[in-house]
């Protein structure tokens, strides 16, 4: 009897998945692999349902002889193993990016005669619902805050880039990159004061008060499922920070990092340029404590962020203040430069995770923006977060559409760097 394989990476079995299973019989032995947790969260959205209940799923469809499992994207393991006759699929694989993977398995299984199977992809109304019940359930709060301390097992580095609005939460959420056959997205979302500031025409000085942050938080939370990082700058009074923390919980933030600074706040890459205030030891981890002691779930995190190499107190400094921050109940320590050399950061990493390896380091390389994030692993950094590339992005692209529009005194000319009007009007999906 001939074999047939069929991948499936989803939580939920819908007519689309029994239509292939269905198909797949015509042809021989059904065996389906179940794509291991590590492999989804390349390039799917995050799973509701844990690996074995997915397995499980599977096992019980009808029509399906084998389970197996597929622990990575690509299909080379699975098909040296199995020798598949045939691999089925959803047509969507025909187009990109998921097109690198029928790709490899067309380069798999030609050489020895096997062929590839392509099904019409099953568009109904009840697919679709299903498919926006899953989002939904991935955004609530419940489901959305405790996603970041999996992400912090399931990956070697969790990728965090800034978002300010719905729109930018839009790019971190579907924004997929195949390249070289590796598949990769954004883990999670950094709530960037600077940028949040920024969007406003506010500077980064806590001007930006903590409702008006909250409403940025939830105007990205209604269009996005991924975990959110909140900048909580110097977290305010120990008295408000409090407050702060319930209702970020509440909100299904992650979340929230604290730095290390009193007083008027100012963008730390400004460096000793500005006058600036580091807390004392003693008052920021009681900062930390009270945080602690008012969270009511295990999921959300209080990450301490120290200022010792942005304000030249050394790197003693900073370790120093690494220990005693974890010893007040930090859940993660974040450690800033504005150095151009990673060397300092690497070596506050190297002895903070000699001592500390369960405690998860974050890092925002803008400045020491050569570092490729394998390296940062390499040192012990868990989260890696692309603070303000976005609107460094979009600013100079808008500012030169106007400038050229004032010059040309029309529209013509920016036309062609522009999004086509049909693409706008259909950018934001309705309901
Ligand atoms: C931010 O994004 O607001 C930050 C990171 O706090 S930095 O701007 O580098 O201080
Ligand atoms: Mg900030």
């Amino acid at each position: 009897m001939k074999t047939v394989y069929t991948c499936f990476c989803t939580d939920v079995i819908h007519e689309g998945h029994l239509n292939i299973i269905h198909e797949a019989q015509k042809y021989g032995e059904v065996i389906v692999g179940v794509l291991s947790d590590p492999a989804v969260i390349r390039f799917n959205r995050f799973f509701t349902e844990d690996f074995e209940k997915r397995m499980e799923m599977v096992k019980n469809i009808k029509g399906v002889s084998r389970v197996v499992v597929q622990d990575e994207v690509m299909y080379d393991s699975v098909i040296n193993e199995l020798h598949p006759d045939y691999v089925i699929h959803g047509d969507n694989w025909t187009k990109e990016p998921l097109k690198a993977i029928r790709d490899n398995v067309a380069s798999l299984i030609e050489p020895y005669g096997g062929q590839i199977i392509d099904v019409p992809y099953t568009f109904s109304e009840s697919v679709q619902r299903i498919d926006r019940r899953v989002n939904e359930k991935l955004a609530m709060p419940e489901y959305r805050r405790g996603r970041l301390k999996k992400l912090i097992e399931l990956r070697d580095i969790v990728k965090t880039i800034e978002v300010h609005d719905g729109l930018t939460g839009l790019i971190a959420e579907k924004t997929i990159t195949e390249h070289d056959g590796e598949f990769d997205q954004f883990d999670a979302m950094w709530l960037s004061s600077l940028c949040d500031s920024t969007t406003k025409g506010k500077p980064d000085i806590e001007l930006v008060d903590i409702s008006s942050r909250l409403r940025t938080i939830d105007d990205v939370m209604e269009v996005t499922t991924k975990p959110m990082i909140f900048d909580g700058d110097t977290g305010g009074l120990l008295e408000h920070f409090v407050y702060t923390v319930r209702s970020l919980e509440r909100l299904g933030v992650s979340a929230v990092i604290i730095e290390d600074k009193i007083g008027l706040k100012k963008n730390s890459l400004f460096g000793t340029e500005v006058e600036q205030t580091q807390d004392s030891i003693e008052h920021f981890s009681e900062k930390i404590r009270a945080g602690k002691k008012v969270q009511l779930t295990d999921d959300f995190m209080i990450i301490a962020r120290i200022e010792s190499l942005i304000l030249e107190a050394g790197l003693e400094d900073a370790l120093l203040r690494a220990k005693a921050y974890v010893e007040a109940g930090a859940d993660g320590i974040m450690i800033h430069s504005r150095k151009k050399d990673p060397t300092e950061i690497f070596d506050f990493c190297d002895s903070f995770h000699k001592d500390f390896p369960e405690v998860p380091l974050v890092v925002v390389p803008t400045s020491f923006n050569t570092v490729t994030e394998s390296e940062l692993a390499s040192h012990g950094v868990k989260i890696v977060i692309y603070a303000n590339q976005l609107i460094r992005s979009a600013f100079p692209a808008m500012q030169s559409t106007a400038m050229d529009i004032l010059k040309y005194h029309r529209a013509k000319e920016v036309d062609d760097r522009l999004l086509p009007i049909k693409d706008i009007i259909t950018l934001i999906e309705e309901l």
